[in-house]
């Protein structure tokens, strides 16, 4: 990773809420939920300060709010004024994000599994690879996401950069999202999906056009081969030890596809669906016992290696960029 990307990742992560938006969708949603709760807020008094007179008013006013004119002005007429304006500019605000024609800059399949995230990209040569997790985008371009699920439903928001949408099996849905800054935003999978939904998060760091582009470019190239010692025998262990039956490094004999894909696990901020931080002693807890920290993921734990066995797969896995 360059020194700028990193500076990014730790210059701004931000709180995961729909009020901190730093996306054009994510601002017409704060804005449109400001304006209905405004609305919302100046109807209640209203309708309490009503409340209020039909209890404690003169007999005049009780008279006036029980007559039949305030029931057509209060019952009907304001009610389908105000609901038919809101809907009219809720469909205005919301037009570029209804009207979805233009091929977008880039696409990014994100499928949704029990209980993590596998990312699908395409370089600008047309090779295709896979990612898992950590979904890296450009800033200030507007990414297509398609979004699958390869069982259950489960739900892709990323509160900051806009609405969620549900991922459906059988279907493919389309959300465009565009990040105006550099960042890190915090998504979560916002429809319970049994065991350790609530462990399914996911992180879209924005980067800059370039940065992201080098990134994107050494996307299907194979791993690097581990230079150091203990690296160099965490390959063979992983290989032996048949972790490639559920996971892929580019370019070695690991070519599972039931688990993330492991090719630059090494680059990412945090491990198991952002559920613990990166780094080679969380790396090895999650191999021997990701039971306890992710209870109910569907990776087993490996209970036979050394503590240096262990050490060893965690430097070969932290190498993979
Ligand atoms: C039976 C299939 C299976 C085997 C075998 C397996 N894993 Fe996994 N692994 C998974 C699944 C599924 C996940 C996703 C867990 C989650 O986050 O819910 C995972 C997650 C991981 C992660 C975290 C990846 C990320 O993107 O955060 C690492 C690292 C990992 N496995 C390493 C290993 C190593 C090393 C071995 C061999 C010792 C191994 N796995 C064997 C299925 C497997
Ligand atoms: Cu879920």
């Amino acid at each position: 990773m360059t020194a700028a990307a990193s500076s990014v990742l730790a210059a701004c992560t931000d709180r995961q809420s729909v009020m901190a938006a730093h996306g054009s969708e994510a601002e017409r949603i704060a804005l449109l939920a400001i304006i209905v709760f405004a609305g919302a807020g100046v109807v209640m008094l209203v309708v309490v300060s009503a409340l209020w007179l039909a209890v404690r008013g003169s007999a005049g006013q009780r008279a006036a709010l029980a007559g039949e004119r305030a029931i057509r002005i209060g019952g009907i007429a304001f009610p389908v004024i105000t609901l038919t304006a809101l809907l009219g500019y809720g469909l205005w605000l919301m037009r570029e994000s209804l009207a979805i024609e233009a091929r977008p800059a880039l696409r990014i399949e994100v499928t949704g599994e029990q209980w993590w995230w596998r990312l699908g990209y395409r370089d600008r040569d047309g090779n295709t690879f896979a990612e898992a997790n950590e979904i890296r985008i450009p800033v200030g371009v507007e990414v297509e996401f398609e979004l699958r699920s390869a069982d259950v439903i489960h739900s892709f928001w990323v509160p900051s950069l806009g609405g969620k949408l549900d991922m459906i099996p059988g279907r493919t849905n389309r959300l465009r999202l565009k990040a105006d800054r550099p960042g890190v935003y915090r998504g979560q999978c916002a429809e319970y999906c049994g065991g350790p939904h609530a462990l399914m998060a996911l992180e879209i760091v924005a980067l800059p056009q370039a940065e992201f582009d080098a990134w994107l470019s050494a996307g299907q190239r194979a791993a690097s081969i581990p230079a150091d010692e203990a690296a160099r025998r965490g390959s063979e262990l992983f290989l032996a030890a048949g972790c490639g039956g559920c996971h892929a490094v580019r370019g070695t004999a690991a070519e599972g596809t039931i688990g993330p894909d492991l090719s630059r696990v090494g680059e990412r901020r945090f491990l198991a669906a952002a559920t613990i931080p990166a780094g080679r002693g969380n790396l090895a807890r999650f191999i021997a016992d990701g039971q306890s920290l992710k209870p109910g993921n569907l990776m087993p734990p490996f209970r036979i290696f050394t503590p240096a066995e262990l050490d060893a797969l965690a430097a070969y896995l932290a190498s993979l960029k």
